[in-house]
């Protein structure tokens, strides 16, 4: 279910709502919409809409309603009544995603404490709407106050005894992570949107066989392999990473923050796009935005516009290799397929060049001082 409230791309979000469904486990039926100026306070859409969002269900049995915008929790109750079908929201199945795809320790307590945010936030809201309607001052207690003081209660202990676990586990892994660095790496990040490849393109580079697949969010954790770059004639780390997705639930930037961060604290960012989708300058958009928000913006970037084996014959590329402006800045460009393998003997050419000319910065700053005279 989308409602149309005028802003851009409304068809492409809600084909992402649908393929977010399906890699969560869940098939489909149909696809409502509406235009309207501004959500319902109630039930978000009118209750004509919802009368005939009703009737659909019943119709093709529907077993659950799902809404692309985010849902107030006094909007899910009521909605829950008037369809009598569980309903959920954007940020609901993301959360639900990750947590069927977290593998490692860490990635499990990560989606935890997102999901508790999650939980904890509507409780608060929850609360402060029974106490709306009890008039607030001098009406203190009652048995729904102390149920919810408890589950809030509840609710943040189970938060910190997360939290500490997962400081514990980090801090246990920055120290094998130090000890396995190599002093003179150079670490080399895959980012991009969701589905753009960069699996693919991680196991065609470094001959690796990560879980690459038609889904979103198909990698959660973090893998790294050696690159050797004969150009260069030297090895880098490359990693690929989790994949971003526009308006990334906010409890889920929390609590995955640190691994963010990590997976993009590299030297260079090579950021994978789905050339093919039609929506790919939007997606270069928003994932400009979350590595702005985790303060990343200023790493240097090579873009790589995968799937070009997919582009029809009018939108191939003119030249392999260009640049293009991304936030002022003019970031080189290269077109590959991950698929079908062209362009990436270029790619590693071009990893070289970057690779080289950042050691011949290195080796400039370290010349003075370092022993003296030689002839
Ligand atoms: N046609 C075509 N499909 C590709 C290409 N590269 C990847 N794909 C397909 O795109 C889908 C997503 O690929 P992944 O490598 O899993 O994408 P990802 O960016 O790692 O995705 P997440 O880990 O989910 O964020 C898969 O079905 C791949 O087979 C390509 O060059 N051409
Ligand atoms: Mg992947």
């Amino acid at each position: 279910m989308g409602v149309d409230f005028g802003e851009p791309n409304f068809d492409g979000a809600l084909e992402e709502l649908g393929l977010l469904a399906q890699t969560a486990g869940l098939h489909p039926v149909a696809r409502v919409t509406c235009k309207r100026r501004a959500p319902d306070a109630a039930l978000f859409v009118g209750s004509g809409k919802a009368d005939e969002i009703k009737l659909l269900a019943r119709q093709i049995g529907a077993v659950e309603v799902l809404f692309d915008q985010s849902l107030s929790p006094g909007q899910q109750r009521n909605l829950e009544r008037h369809l009598e079908l569980p309903v959920n929201d954007r940020t609901y199945l993301i959360l639900e995603i990750f947590a069927q795809r977290a593998r490692s320790h860490e990635g499990k307590l990560q989606v935890e404490l997102a999901r508790l945010q999650y939980v904890s936030t509507r409780l608060v809201r929850r609360w402060s709407h029974l106490e709306r309607q009890r008039g607030g001052i001098g009406t203190r207690g009652g048995p729904g106050e102390t149920q919810i003081e408890l589950d809030r209660r509840m609710i943040g202990e189970t938060i910190k005894r997360t939290k500490d676990r997962l400081d514990k586990v980090k801090r246990q892994r920055q120290t094998q992570r130090r000890q396995r660095e190599r002093h003179d790496a150079f670490n080399i990040s895959l980012i991009g949107y969701t589905n753009a490849g960069k699996s693919t393109l991680f196991n065609a580079l470094v001959k690796a066989r990560a879980y690459a697949a038609d889904q979103l969010f198909a990698t959660l954790d973090t893998t790294t392999r050696q690159l050797y770059l004969g150009e260069a004639g030297r090895s880098v780390s490359l990693s690929d990473t989790v994949g971003f997705i526009r308006d990334l639930p906010h409890a889920l930037v929390n609590a995955f923050q640190a691994t963010l961060q990590e997976a993009i604290d590299a030297d260079l960012l090579v950021h994978v796009v789905d050339a093919a989708n039609p929506d790919h300058m939007l997606q270069i958009a928003q994932v400009q935005a979350v590595l702005a928000e985790i303060g990343a913006q200023d790493i240097p970037q090579l873009l790589v516009f995968n799937k070009i084996d997919a582009l029809p014959a009018e939108l191939q590329p003119v030249r392999q290799v260009d640049t293009i402006e991304i936030n002022g800045v003019q970031t080189p460009r290269i077109f590959v397929s991950a698929r079908t393998l062209v362009g990436l003997p270029q790619l590693r050419g071009q990893l070289s060049d970057i690779v080289s000319a950042a050691g011949a910065v290195v080796g400039r700053a370290e010349a003075p001082g370092d022993g003296g005279p030689t002839v």
